[in-house]
């Protein structure tokens, strides 16, 4: 196992020291996903990161002796390092160096089961790989070793240049045929309504998809569990169901390779009616993460941020419920519910424990996150008032069946029938010549 040592190097006056340790603790969680031994941790703060080795020159030599001592043979950098500051880094300090974007990406590799994730995690490696080319090649010069193996010529790099060029159009055009595919299946299923699941790594998505469904879901206390979307449908009680789609989690400085080449994927969240922010309430950091999950969601052009406030939809922005999940870790439930309602009026608290095991029932579980769908679900199914013929038994019968018929009244032969109808089935009836009319 590689002996880790993580570095920190924070910019003056963004965060503070429980901050800092907030940050080098996740990044030792994903040291340890990626399957490294953390051997120590250090940080230093910088008024700006130097063009050569984002560190000082004085605190990389203090930091090349240091990591002597510990006996590292890696180092992972908390910030992004551009291809100049990582080559000259691992120069100076005589190990390797992996950035934080690097970490995320190898976690992803390792990761990945369906052939679209594979192909999302090649293309941003690749991405990242192309400007790096030189670097890289001298890691493999120095495991072969041996002196006169020193690495390419500038013609090879320039043919695997080339050649990874190549390779990067064709995942980009095999990914787009998959995007196309998946939206032709959504077309052909419009009929529930239906919400996504995000938010940050860990905070419990595909246990409440889980917990909501009954299904055995993977779920596990890594960070990057769900690389894959998957689609449950769940019944939300009152005879409604609700389409859920589990999607990746997000993280702090998510590589911006990485959301590129995964969009597709969150293409389900642009096609769902709803977004459930799953929070994992429990993290001392959950504010920052609310703010980490609503920049990419808004860079994705899919929330306003703020707009959980004021829960209005303009166009293509989504209704977001904030989800605070891990309730039962929490000290005072009702406490913490009352406060973040201020900013998030809709807010839920959720758990995926059961219930038996919640101190306070009524404020764990899913129910509150149930109901929540439910309420979603009756407005999604707008009530229509529906004018059929008397004798058209048939219709009628198949209204009965297939919406919520809250009122019914007969005059001159003609049934006026007011439900709650599902866009499919008003269609159909507006196909078949029948009169309706939206709103009640
Ligand atoms: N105590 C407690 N733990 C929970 C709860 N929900 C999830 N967990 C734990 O949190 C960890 C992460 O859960 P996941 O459901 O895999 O989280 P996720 O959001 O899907 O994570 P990614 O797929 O990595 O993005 C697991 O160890 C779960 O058992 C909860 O309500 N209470
Ligand atoms: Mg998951």
């Amino acid at each position: 196992m590689e002996r880790a040592f993580l570095v920190g190097a924070p910019r003056k006056g963004t965060a503070d020291a429980t901050k800092v340790d907030e940050h080098l603790d996740e990044l030792r969680r994903l040291a340890d996903t990626a399957g490294a031994e953390v051997v120590g941790r250090t940080y230093q703060r910088l008024e700006a990161p130097t063009p050569n080795l984002y560190l000082g020159q004085g605190k990389a030599e203090e930091l090349k002796g240091i990591l002597q001592e510990a006996g590292s043979t890696l180092v992972l950098f908390d910030e992004p390092l551009s291809p100049v500051q990582g080559s000259n880094l691992e120069k100076t300090l005589a190990v390797r160096v992996m950035d934080r974007t690097e970490v995320i990406l190898d976690i992803f590799a390792t990761r990945a089961r369906s052939a679209e994730a594979k192909m999302q995690v090649e293309l941003a490696q690749l991405e990242y790989l192309l400007p790096r080319l030189t670097r890289m090649w001298t890691h493999l010069s120095r495991i072969r070793g041996g002196i006169g193996l020193r690495g390419p010529g500038e013609t090879q790099l320039e043919t695997d240049r080339r050649a990874i060029r190549r390779k990067i159009s064709i995942l980009k055009k095999r990914l787009e045929d998959v995007a196309d595919h998946r939206a032709n299946q959504r077309r052909g299923r419009r009929d529930l309504p239906s919400a996504a699941l995000v938010g940050y790594t860990n905070a419990g998505k595909s246990s409440l998809l889980r917990a909501l469904s009954g299904d055995d879901i993977f779920v596990e206390d890594r960070l990057f569990a769900t690389l894959d979307t998957l689609t449950r449908e769940v019944d939300v009680g009152g005879g409604y169901r609700f389409r859920l789609t589990d999607t990746v989690g997000f993280i702090r400085k998510l590589p911006h390779h990485l959301v590129a080449s995964f969009r597709a994927t969150l293409e389900e969240a642009r096609a769902a009616d709803l977004l459930l922010h799953v929070i994992d309430a429990s993290h001392p950091g959950w504010e920052e993460q609310v703010d980490v999950v609503e920049t990419v969601l808004d860079e994705m052009g899919l929330y306003e941020r703020g707009s959980g406030e004021r829960g209005a939809v303009p166009t293509d922005r989504k209704r977001t419920v904030h989800v605070f999940n891990k309730a039962d870790l929490l000290p005072d439930p009702a406490e913490f519910l009352a406060r973040v309602r201020e900013r998030y009026p809709h807010a839920v608290l959720a758990s995926s424990i059961p219930h038996s095991a919640f101190r306070t029932p009524h404020l764990g579980g899913v129910e509150g996150l149930r109901s929540t769908l439910r309420t979603s679900a009756q407005a999604l199914r707008p009530v229509a008032r529906i004018r059929i013929p008397v004798e058209n038994g048939k219709l009628l019968a198949a209204l009965h069946r297939d919406s919520e018929v809250l009122a019914e009244s007969q005059m001159d032969g003609v049934v006026e029938v007011t439900a709650r109808v599902e866009a499919w089935l008003l269609g159909k009836l507006r196909r078949e010549g029948v009169s309706v009319e939206i709103g009640s």
